[in-house]
């Protein structure tokens, strides 16, 4: 089986190819990556010499490197990671979200109509149903929400969704799409709230929280997300859309309390700061379906998974300090100074 992966060097991606080549050592991982500021082709460094691992540096919008690396390899499955994942870059400057996250899918479809395709998996996210009223613990995200986007990322999401249904439909395209929660461990960028106070809180420095910080995410250990979309492009039905979450709501506050607990820091750190604009209150996934007809449950649970992400941070500081050494520096003072 030969399967392409884009966007592999980013956070979700690259856990998803170390789960896939140890999972199935006789499948082959093509990663394809245009390595922007996200990407980070260190993360891969433990799978390059595998004989089964190839790393090609491409934009998933570039039709003619797409197209050749389709006829070089002649994939099985395509799993689709590569996106602007930002929702407060997307608010800064929303066309490269378009331009990635929509054309990009679309390139990718139709090299998989030319040369022919098993399986195109979309990697979505549960943004694209909006949020959900904090008072109403009742209501939940399922496959048949209608999509209500708030940013121009989630915008952008729902988007290629759509495209990726309407191929299936018009074209026949043999498509899954999966809409995740939020993914926290290994490898998540530190612009993500759970690394960005993991690095803030071990420099002393403040804690950034948005708003009055009761916005509530469904947390998921990336670990459980990539058995997830391994069990979809093999067991999924061709057209289907699968929700992935672990019914583990909480409010950032009380993320970023257990993190200065965990790392003995003081919660004085904490610093409300202006909030995002059109920020989504809520966001919560019923994973009935994908439970139902796929076994599949999370297998982490929160109070684990984070005292293992801050290890992680903790073990791993090169990683994650020459990413906040660069050009990282600007987008931090852009974003934080003053707000
Ligand atoms: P990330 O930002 O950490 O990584 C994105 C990767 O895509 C990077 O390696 C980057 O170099 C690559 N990339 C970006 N533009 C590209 C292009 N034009 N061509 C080729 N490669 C390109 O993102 P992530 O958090 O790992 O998210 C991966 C996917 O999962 C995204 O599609 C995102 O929408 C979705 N998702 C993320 C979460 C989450 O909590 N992080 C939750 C649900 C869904
Ligand atoms: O400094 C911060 N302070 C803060 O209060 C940051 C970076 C975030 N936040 C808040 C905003 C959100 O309510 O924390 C929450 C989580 O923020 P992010 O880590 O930026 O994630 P979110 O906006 O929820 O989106 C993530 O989950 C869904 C991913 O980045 C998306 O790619 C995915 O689709």
């Amino acid at each position: 089986m030969n399967i392409i992966v884009t966007g592999g060097a980013g956070f979700i991606g690259s856990n998803f190819v170390f789960h896939m080549l140890k999972a199935h050592p006789e499948y082959r991982i093509i990663c394809l990556d245009k390595l922007t500021y996200a990407g980070n082709l260190s993360t891969l460094e433990p799978v390059m010499a595998n004989p089964n691992f190839r790393f090609v540096k491409a934009d998933i919008c570039d039709r003619d490197a797409v197209f050749q690396l389709f006829e070089e390899e002649h994939p099985d499955i395509v799993v689709n990671f590569a996106a602007e994942s930002h929702v407060d870059r997307s608010i800064e400057d929303p066309g490269i979200f378009l331009q990635t996250n929509i054309v990009g899918t679309q390139v990718l479809m139709d090299a998989c109509r030319k040369y022919g395709i098993k399986r195109y998996h979309q990697v979505s996210t549960d943004e694209v149903y909006g949020d959900l009223p904090l008072d109403r613990p009742d209501l939940f995200f399922t496959e048949e929400t209608p999509l209500h986007t708030s940013s121009p990322y989630s915008s952008s999401k729902a988007a290629a969704d759509l495209l990726v249904q309407a191929y299936h439909r018009t074209y026949g395209l043999p498509i899954t799409i999966s809409r995740c929660s939020n993914n926290y461990g290994p490898y998540h960028f530190p612009e993500k709230l759970i690394p960005l106070m993991i690095a803030n809180a071990l420099a002393d420095k403040p804690l950034p929280v948005y708003g009055e910080g009761i916005n509530v995410r469904d947390w998921l250990y990336v670990e459980d997300h990539c058995k997830a979309i391994d069990l979809i492009i093999h067991n999924g039905r061709e057209g289907e859309v699968y929700n992935i979450g672990g019914h583990n709501e909480m409010r950032n506050i009380d993320i970023v309390k257990i993190i200065c607990k965990e790392l003995n820091k003081p919660e004085s750190l904490i610093t409300y700061v202006t909030d995002r604009k059109g920020h989504d209150m809520r966001y919560a996934i019923d994973p009935t379906k994908i439970h139902n007809e796929l076994g599949w449950l999370p297998e982490t649970k929160f109070a684990d998974g984070i005292k293992l992400t801050i290890q992680w941070y903790l073990e791993n500081r090169s990683w994650w300090e020459t990413i906040i050494s660069g050009e990282y520096q600007n987008y931090y003072e852009k974003m934080y100074s003053n707000r």
